[in-house]
């Protein structure tokens, strides 16, 4: 029998759900009336080395029970990457999720959730959802800015269908996406959207607090198309960095292509008026650079400046 691979699509207690793609072990016909998700345990070999499985993980199937779509996971491949809020393994690509209003955009938040994305080393952009409660000029602010960050923005509203067909297009092309975002920006209402027939949950908008209540617990994986899936980031909503102050700098795509052509004259420089620093100040987020990487290094005790 050849060996069946797949990827973990959702982790319950004791139990991950792989999903494998039938295509590549039956003729279209043969697969057709066949499930292609299976409740896996995890073989005893694997328990003893202490791997853990995360979602996203691809897996080798073993002792495949085709009558009750039942395996054991036998081994895990290496991983691409891991992200740790949520446990994700294998991303291709980030959407931080902010919303125009309601919760109110927060240019301080959007910036760490950013900064946190951007220590994953994998491509980021935005999604910027509810565009119907919002007047266009202050939408177009809004993509300027973030291009000026670095970022491409999609405008979306689940209200009024805007950007939807977009977005699927972009979420097709890639493998694994992330949708993270602050409470209530709509992350899981837009994957409702676009997944109709799946079972997502969604928060009801509490009237006080103007925040979705936290509805969904646990990571799952959904597949748009074969070989295009992605994890709505339930229970994940503050962001973390942890970074060291010499890596910091590299966090910003604006800054990144100032430093490709080595403006600076100290290789460690981390642009706070060192001397012979060459990099602009005149980007919009540098004042929040400067602060953050105050305060790091502020807290970052064993890390010696000059
Ligand atoms: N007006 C408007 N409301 C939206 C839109 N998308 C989501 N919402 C509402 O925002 C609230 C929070 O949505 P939810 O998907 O649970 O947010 P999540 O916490 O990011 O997953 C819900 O009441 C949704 O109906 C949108 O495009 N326009
Ligand atoms: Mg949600
Ligand atoms: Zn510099």
């Amino acid at each position: 029998m050849t060996t069946i691979k797949g990827i973990v699509v959702s982790l319950k207690a004791n139990y991950m759900e792989v999903e494998i793609d039938l295509n590549k072990y039956f003729t279209s016909s043969d697969s057709s009336n066949k499930n292609n998700r299976f409740l896996c345990t995890r073989r005893r070999s694997l328990e003893y080395k202490d791997s853990l499985i995360y979602v996203g993980d691809n897996v080798e199937l073993d002792a495949v029970d085709w009558k009750h779509y039942r395996a054991a996971i036998k081994s895990v491949d290496n991983r691409n990457n891991f992200f740790s809020r949520p446990p994700v393994a294998n991303i291709s690509h980030i959407f931080i999720v902010i919303s125009l209003d309601c919760p109110k955009l927060d240019y301080r938040q959007v910036n760490n959730f950013l900064l946190t994305a951007e220590q994953s080393s994998v491509d980021v952009s935005i999604i910027l959802t509810k565009s119907d409660l919002i007047e266009k000029n202050f939408i177009q602010e809004q993509v300027y800015r973030f291009q000026d960050w670095g970022y491409n923005s999609i405008i979306t509203s689940i209200v009024d269908g805007r950007g939807i067909n977009d977005l699927i297009d972009k979420l097709k092309s890639i493998k694994l996406s992330l949708l993270c975002g602050p409470s209530g920006v709509g992350k899981t209402s837009l994957l409702k959207y676009i997944l109709p027939d799946q079972s997502l949950r969604i928060g009801k908008l509490s009237k006080k607090l103007l925040r979705g209540t936290n509805t969904t617990r646990h990571v799952e994986l959904f597949a748009l198309d074969q070989g295009a899936r992605v994890a709505d980031t339930p229970g994940f909503n503050r962001p973390e960095l942890l970074v060291n102050p010499r890596n910091f700098p590299n966090l910003f795509p604006e800054l990144r292509v100032q430093l490709e052509n080595f403006p600076c004259k100290f290789r460690d420089c981390l642009h706070r008026d060192e001397p012979g620093c060459g990099i602009s100040k005149s980007w919009e987020r540098y004042s929040l650079y400067r602060k953050q990487l105050d305060e790091m290094i502020n807290s970052y005790r064993s890390f010696q400046v000059d």
